[in-house]
């Protein structure tokens, strides 16, 4: 049974019809108190009257990560101050940073959709869960523990970093959750075998990971490891944080909150909708925030939405695993390609470890691509003739599988820096524009 399943297995006509209304609820509500939204839908000619089906909301402006930093920090709160009892921030990568505020009443809700995250994942009142995204302006590890608050189970704060104390910690305390980021669950798999620590003799039962993009190998991979279910989490901090779309136990797409957000997929360039069970960009309108709505978000995450009951009984859209970001994508020999599609053929070499870096330089018009993999200590011990052959082996499977040429160079273990958050993947050694 889920966490809500008044809303998590609400027929979707029914669903629908709540969504209608939130959405009027909340395009009103920014209308009326933001003069950012009220602005963008003036240039349009739309006004939130014009709001009567949930397909218009095709009409309204969209919003990019941009708009956030030009309103940093509070320009587009649609509440004073005085209500606001949080602010998240998020750094990215470049530029500026964005603020996520929230009301009680957003927090209490962000409580409830982690609920039903953690809750889907198998997480029950008498668990002991170690909550290991980074506690601080990140929303991973505070909205974590918003959810497992509402849970009312054990929590172990124990935030990111400190690897040995974790491993130390969850034999100490018998954790059966781990939530983290996918590469830092590797990177504690790992120093835990480093220490002679075998995590599957260790109560630990699940992980709920989320916060980066991660493969189905890669699943798969930490799965085997630590012998545990994989479980994950999608969000935002611009939609919120952690609790926008989770996965259940049949692992088959991740379940969007419907209820607090309304989800779209677009043809990155030309901007046109894509029908259910294609892939394209994702957009989120938020329906039930109140500090900091957002109106078609542009999320640059990359996947397909998928209309059916889940064999959960839960009847919320799935969403397929996030295969990329509209600006991570490379193109290589004329050819897109997105980070996630190398983890999964590097997975399938068994002489390597999940450990990579992908490293971009430009000749002329082109991108060049080099493949940083660490081999498997039999491998790089048993000398560069070993290497080579393992080297021409994965360029030979990314050639045949994408058709793209790629010089691979197998480095040392433990040469690529671990991750205790999101893991860096991509070097872009390619001139500033
Ligand atoms: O990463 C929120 C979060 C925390 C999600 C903990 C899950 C768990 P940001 O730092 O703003 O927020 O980064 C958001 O991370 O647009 C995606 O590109 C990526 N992302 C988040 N979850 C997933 C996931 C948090 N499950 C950006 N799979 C998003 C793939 C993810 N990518």
């Amino acid at each position: 049974m889920p966490w809500n399943d008044k809303f998590e297995c609400m027929p979707v006509e029914e669903l629908q019809k709540f969504q209608l209304e939130k959405l009027r609820e909340t395009v009103a509500w920014v209308y009326e108190r933001v003069p950012f939204y009220k602005r963008k839908m003036d240039e349009k000619g739309v006004k939130p009257g014009d709001i009567k089906s949930l397909e218009d909301v095709a009409s309204l402006p969209v919003t990019v990560k941009n708009d956030l930093r030009d309103n940093y920090p509070f320009d587009l709160c649609a509440v004073p101050m005085k209500d606001v009892v949080r602010v998240h921030a998020s750094s990215g990568t470049t530029g500026k940073p964005i603020t996520g505020p929230y009301t009680k009443e957003d927090m209490e809700k962000w409580g409830e959709c982690m609920a039903r995250n953690l809750w889907a994942a198998g997480v029950r009142e008498d668990d002991v869960v170690q909550n290991a995204y980074g506690y601080g302006l990140f929303t991973g590890g505070l909205g974590f523990h918003e959810g497992i608050s509402h849970i009312g189970c054990i929590e172990i704060p124990t935030s990111s970093g400190l690897t040995e104390r974790q491993i130390t910690l969850m034999q100490d305390f018998k954790t059966n959750i781990l939530c983290s980021t996918p590469s830092y669950a590797l990177t504690i798999a790992e120093r835990a075998e480093e220490m002679g620590v075998n995590i599957k003799d260790m109560p630990l039962r699940a992980g709920v990971f989320g916060a980066e993009p991660w493969t189905a190998g890669m699943r798969q991979e930490i799965e085997e490891r630590m012998g545990i279910k994989a479980m994950e989490a999608y969000g935002l901090t611009e939609l919120g944080g952690p609790g926008v779309a989770f996965d259940c136990e049949a692992q088959d797409g991740l379940h969007v909150n419907e209820d607090h957000y309304l989800a779209e997929v677009v043809d990155p360039e030309t901007f046109k909708p894509v029908p259910l069970g294609e892939k394209g960009e994702l957009i989120f309108t938020s329906l039930q925030r109140r500090a900091m709505p957002m109106i078609r978000y542009r999320t640059k995450d990359i996947t397909l939405l998928r209309r059916e009951t889940c064999s959960c009984g839960r009847k919320l859209l799935k969403m397929e695993k996030v295969s990329g970001r509209t600006d991570d994508m490379l193109i290589i020999s004329g050819v897109n390609v997105f980070p996630s599609q190398i983890e999964s053929l590097l997975l399938d070499i068994p002489e390597v470890e999940p450990q990579y870096v992908l490293v971009v330089r430009k000749k002329g018009y082109l991108d060049y691509l080099t493949i940083r993999v660490e081999a498997k200590r039999e491998i790089y011990d048993a000398g560069p003739e070993k290497e080579a052959e393992v080297e021409k082996k994965i360029h030979e499977h990314i050639k045949g599988m994408m058709g793209i040429g790629v010089k691979v160079n197998l480095v040392e273990p433990k040469l690529i820096e671990r991750s205790e958050g999101k893991a860096k993947r991509i070097i872009d050694e390619r001139p500033k524009e």
